[in-house]
């Protein structure tokens, strides 16, 4: 995948908007604040190529980045306690309408934070991936928070975790630092060619 020319494509924040799939699409979901809009800026090259910030709940609509002939999709996050009760609703519809319009999606790439035991949401969704039949890898945010030991243990502990639900990697990386950015974009290579040779 060319990285070089990224671009921001699109933001839909009413399922009704999301237009067809014309590319592969590869998706960032995961709770609020875990890194997902810092992730795409690294894979990226970019600092503010999707927006940042420390507040959870920052992105609150499906965001398309353009990146070479594929689209890397910002889910918003979930888990925020202080959304309402109708922005829950509209989350939940626009996430089903995304993943139930038959789109062209190679790879979910489910964030969860290297730190921490996954949330009930994290666990969720997780069910909802799997329910679906939605390949997806698990990919451990913020990595340099932790020592190296305690690295090796998220890996292990969030493989043991992620295996049932059909995960099928587990890549530890840092936004900060850039580790396993290139283990991640070989992996969103393989997900595209298999997607585009129908295998
Ligand atoms: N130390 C460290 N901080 C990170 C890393 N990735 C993200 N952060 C910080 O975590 C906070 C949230 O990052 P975002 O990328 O905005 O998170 P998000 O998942 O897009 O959040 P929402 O848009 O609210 O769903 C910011 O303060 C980032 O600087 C990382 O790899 N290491
Ligand atoms: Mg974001």
């Amino acid at each position: 995948m060319n990285y070089a020319n990224a671009s921001f494509q699109a933001a839909y924040g009413l399922s009704a908007q999301l237009p067809d799939s014309d590319r592969t699409e590869f998706v960032l979901s995961g709770r609020s604040n875990v890194g997902k809009s810092s992730l795409i800026n690294k894979l990226c090259n970019r600092k503010n190529l999707a927006r940042v910030s420390s507040t959870p709940g920052k992105t609150a609509t499906i965001n398309f980045y353009e990146v070479g002939t594929a689209y890397l999709v910002d889910l918003p996050g979930y888990g925020y306690a202080k959304v309402s009760g109708a922005e829950r609703e509209r989350w939940d519809r626009l996430i089903n309408r995304y993943f139930e319009s038959g789109r062209r999606c190679a790879l979910v790439l489910q964030l969860l934070d290297s730190r921490h035991a996954p949330s009930a949401d994290d666990i969720q969704m997780l069910e909802y991936l799997q329910w679906h039949g939605i390949p997806f890898a698990a990919v451990l945010t913020k990595a340099d928070k932790l020592k190296k030991a305690a690295q090796e243990q998220a890996v292990q502990d969030f493989t043991r975790i992620c295996a049932p639900y059909g995960c099928t990697a587990v890549i530890l990386t840092s936004a900060e630092k850039g580790q396993g950015i290139d283990q991640l974009r070989q992996l969103l290579d393989t997900a595209q060619e298999a997607l585009e040779d129908g295998v």
